[in-house]
């Protein structure tokens, strides 16, 4: 595999290079300062760009030219990077949709939790609901969970009409409904604590295939979502890799501020899913 770093001029980055190099995971397209970037390797090459706009489009390029397998964002905002995949003319876009997954390894939840979109959709409708719904089913099923037990969170788990995520959260869990057949199972509306845990839902009476033991979580909003992940990160010790889903490419996007550590677990969860 090789990767296309844009924006490889940052410490942090530097360390998941040298730890993905030291676990023979990947080779390694670095753009960004050269001036920067110390490393030195048989199994890196440099390429110098002098902004982040030519760091991100460089990048882009060498997996749309395939000399990249992954793309991956270092020390440049998210923002720039979404909108250089969604460029028409690098046609990277597979799906209508495009959303971010994030995979969390949880230190008080038995198995691993997928939780979208904390980072890409600002505030969706019910469609683009749906399709980020899909999308992380996909990358679900592609992790090997193979029906993923859906939760489509509001704060409540009964529809109030006088909250909005309440209402779509129904609506997305009733267009999944139809499809009795489907390849998940979708339930909507459940507040946090009733869809991770069993004490909650059993508090509450509900009874349901979903509730206390969710594999994936969609969240109303970006807000709600990067708070999210943020406090499990921060407060409750989880580790967590981040793809965008929907690209003919993998693209890996974790937060600036991401350590090492879980930066290292992106690309680990990238390479796992190639061929998948
Ligand atoms: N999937 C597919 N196509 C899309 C998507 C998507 N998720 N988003 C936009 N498009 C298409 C539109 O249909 C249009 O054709 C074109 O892209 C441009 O659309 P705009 O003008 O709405 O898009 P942009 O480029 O202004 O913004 C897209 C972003 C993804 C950059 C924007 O939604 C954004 O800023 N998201 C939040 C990113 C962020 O700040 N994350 C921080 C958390 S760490």
């Amino acid at each position: 595999m090789t990767v296309a770093i844009a924006g490889a001029d940052d410490p942090v980055i530097l360390e998941v290079v040298e730890q993905a190099l030291e676990l023979g995971i990947a080779n390694f397209l670095l753009f960004g300062q050269a001036e920067s970037i110390s490393l030195q390797s048989p199994n890196i090459r440099i390429i110098a760009t002098s902004s982040e706009q030519e760091a991100a489009e460089k990048a882009a390029e060498a997996v749309v030219n395939k000399e990249a397998d992954i793309l991956m964002k270092g020390n440049l905002p998210t923002g720039l990077i979404l909108k250089t995949v969604l460029k028409r003319e690098y046609q990277l876009r597979a799906k209508d949709l495009l959303s971010h997954v994030s995979v969390f390894e949880i230190p008080a939840y038995d198995k691993p939790l997928i939780i979208s979109d904390v980072a890409m959709n600002i505030a969706p409708n019910e469609e683009e609901q749906i399709q980020i719904t899909h999308n992380a089913i996909e990358v679900a099923r592609k992790l090997g969970i193979k029906k993923p037990k859906v939760a489509i969170l509001s704060a409540v788990e009964k529809e109030n009409p006088k909250m909005h995520s309440s209402v779509q959260a129904a609506q997305v869990a009733a267009y999944f409904k139809a499809f009795p057949d489907s390849e998940a199972t979708v339930e909507g509306p459940l507040a946090f604590d009733n869809a991770i845990s069993k004490t909650a839902a059993l508090h509450k009476n509900i009874v349901s295939e979903v509730a206390g033991d969710a594999d994936i979580l969609i969240v109303p909003t970006i807000e709600a979502g990067n708070i999210l992940y943020k406090s499990l990160v921060y407060f409750a010790g989880a580790r967590v890799g981040g793809i965008i889903a929907g690209v003919k490419v993998p693209v890996i996007i974790a937060s600036r501020s991401d350590s090492a550590d879980n930066k290292l677990a992106s690309l680990i969860l990238t390479v796992g899913m190639i061929g998948k």
